[in-house]
């Protein structure tokens, strides 16, 4: 058996994508797969009563340590607070609710010096050491951590009972590093027959940009790829010899009607039979109880890559072209999801940039079927968006939020940006989603080379004047990443130094960079605590929200104070 593993920390909101999706399509190829979500099972393990009390009696005279064993025991009550509807009907409620998760993350990392555990979040405190380092995760991987415990008395010995021939560990998130290289370090004393592979979008954007990945920590793991359908069905045949997987293959794209040959760029004929279908976790599988939302959220993916590709600040060139799901595929799956969730599902459709024709197609299933589907997903600022028909169609259909690539209220900076959407049509986006009872979650980034406080002050008009038709904003600073076409022709916009962010960070897929004297990044950081953050308007919309779970649970979350 292959036993794919999402490792922690993700948010305990919902199951992790990628190594759900992973075993979906091994199951799909024949195999026999089971697959853990060991970031919210890690979760579920420290949350228990049992361990917030073991790391009290060992760390007795640690300061504050008492508030945060309070916080511990709420936060891990059953139904948790974070699984109550009430809990998201007031955003005070709200977000002491998040405090004691948070606290409660706190105190799990608090017996191991200089490691800091939250939402989403591992970080090293230690100086010099950062997470995107080989040496530093090497060395993490060679040393007692905050997952050890439950390895050790959950994970590996369930790994054992199931004589698992082939572990898959999933990486996603720089976060989850550590946990992965530390899994195959134990796995390797363990359980040492077992096959290590590691896989999934880290590894993949690792590769993308040309890291070379074969020295410590990656040589724990028997193999490195980047996660192809071809990689799977590889892991599938090494793990199961005593299976043909290949003949199953060829046979199943023969009764799918694919054709012989695989489109321009794939690896091999297993590509199309993946590219048909919605990704998504296996239903079955997933411990639904246990995740931190008031509605059961089902992740998916209705493609690979992203239909536009132009954004300069983008590394999304690098990989595969946008292929999206087949609609008939998609209908099935929805019906799927309702008849598993009865009683209603939230559908995470985590595509870079939502198209917005299969928007369309899940609302008009949903709403002529009947369904109890909710959803909510990134978009770009397009003109249909800003057509009411079809707004409310989609409000209709199930659409809780659109998550919004505005970026800027610069037309200046959107031209740079690559955008191909003007603030004007932002804006008109904006209040037909707000009349239309649609959320919207506004993603801003600032710190753009060339970008000036008059820029910055025309997003933040936009914000003012729009106020009333945002839900809820999220301001970034640019990380240039790596292979975008800002960074591979950086002197274009201006940019006459890339930074890395720290020394020793072989793994950063970004770069901090320099206008001759300007240093966007921290100009725009000054400015946004000075100005932005300070805005009636985007306190207003704020609110006094601890927000770390983002769009996960701003789609369930009632309006701000001084909205209606
Ligand atoms: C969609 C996406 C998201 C989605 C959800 C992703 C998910 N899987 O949970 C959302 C919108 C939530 C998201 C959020 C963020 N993202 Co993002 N995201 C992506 C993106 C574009 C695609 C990943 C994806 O889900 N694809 C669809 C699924 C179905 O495919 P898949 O994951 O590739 O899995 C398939 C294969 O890889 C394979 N597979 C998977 N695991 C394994 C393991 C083995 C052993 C094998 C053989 C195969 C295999 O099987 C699957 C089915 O075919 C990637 C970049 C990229 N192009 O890969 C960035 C990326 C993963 N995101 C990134 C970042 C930074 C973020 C954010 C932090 C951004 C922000 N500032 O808020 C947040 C973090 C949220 C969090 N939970 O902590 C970075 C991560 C690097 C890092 N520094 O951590 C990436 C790499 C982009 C980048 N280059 O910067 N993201
Ligand atoms: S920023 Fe978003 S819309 Fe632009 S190319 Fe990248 S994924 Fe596509």
């Amino acid at each position: 058996m292959i036993v794919v593993v999402t490792p922690p920390p993700l948010k305990p909101s919902e199951p992790g994508l990628s190594g759900g999706a992973a075993a979906s399509v091994l199951h799909s190829l024949g195999t026999d797969v089971r697959w853990v979500d060991a970031s919210l099972a890690w979760h579920r393990f420290v949350m228990d009563p049992g361990q917030s009390q073991a790391i009290l009696q060992r760390l007795k005279s640690a300061p504050g340590l008492s508030a945060l064993a309070r916080s511990a025991v709420r936060a891990g009550a059953r139904p948790a607070p974070l699984q109550r509807v009430e809990t998201y009907q007031d955003r005070s409620v709200y977000t002491s609710a998040v405090n004691d998760l948070e606290n409660a993350l706190r105190l799990a990392a608090l017996p191991f010096d200089g490691l800091r555990l939250g939402i989403g979040m591992f970080a090293v405190d230690t100086p010099h050491r950062r997470l995107e380092s080989s040496a530093t995760l090497a060395w993490l991987s060679s040393t007692r951590g905050p997952f050890d415990d439950y390895y050790i008395q959950e994970l590996i010995p369930s790994l054992e009972r199931e004589h698992a021939t082939a572990v898959a560990v999933s990486l996603t998130f720089q976060q989850q590093a550590p946990a992965a290289f530390r899994l195959a370090a134990l796995l390797q004393e363990r359980m040492p027959d077992a096959i290590r592979v590691l896989g999934g979008p880290l590894v993949a954007c690792w590769r993308a940009v040309g890291f070379p990945l074969d020295k410590e920590p990656f040589s724990l793991f028997h193999r490195v790829v980047t996660g192809t359908a071809q990689d799977l069905a590889e892991l599938a045949r090494v793990a199961d010899r005593d299976t043909t997987v290949g003949t199953r293959v060829a046979a199943r794209s023969l009764q799918a009607g694919l054709a012989a040959s695989p489109p321009e760029g794939a690896a091999g004929p297993v590509e199309p039979l993946v590219w048909e279908s919605p990704l998504s976790v296996p239903l079955d599988q997933a411990p639904w109880h246990d995740y931190l939302s008031p509605t059961p959220t089902v992740p998916v993916a209705l493609g690979r890559g992203c239909y536009w590709r132009r954004c300069t600040f983008c590394p999304d060139h690098l990989h595969d072209k946008h292929v999206p799901c087949h609609v008939d595929r998609l209908s099935d799956w929805l019906h799927q999801v309702a008849r598993r969730f009865p009683r209603g599902a939230m559908l995470h459709l985590t595509d870079s940039a939502l198209p917005v024709g299969h928007l369309r197609h899940i609302a008009s299933v949903i709403r002529r079927d009947g369904l109890a589907l909710a959803w909510h997903g990134f978009v770009r600022v397009e003109p249909e968006l800003a057509e009411g028909d079809v707004v409310r169609e989609l409000a209709a259909g199930g659409c809780a939020m659109l998550q919004l690539g505005v970026e800027s209220g610069s037309p200046g900076i959107l031209r740079k940006l690559g955008k191909g959407a003007s603030p004007e049509l932002a804006r008109r986006v904006l209040r037909t989603c707000a009349a239309a009872g649609v959320r919207t979650h506004v993603y801003l980034l600032f710190g753009v080379p060339g970008e000036t406080d008059g820029d910055r002050q025309q997003t933040l008009s936009l914000v003012r004047e729009e106020a009333g038709s945002i839900h809820a904003i999220n301001a970034a600073l640019l990380n240039l990443p790596k292979g975008s076409p800002m960074h591979a022709h950086a002197a274009r916009f201006g940019i006459t130094e890339l930074v890395p962010f720290g020394s020793d960070t072989d793994l950063s897929l970004y770069d901090d960079f320099r206008c001759g004297p300007s240093h966007p990044r921290r100009e725009a950081r000054r400015w946004l605590a000075h100005a932005f953050f300070k805005d009636a308007a985007v306190r207003s919309i704020q609110g006094r929200l601890r927000a770390p779970f983002k769009a996960n649970h701003l789609c369930f979350l009632d309006q701000g104070p001084t909205q209606g």
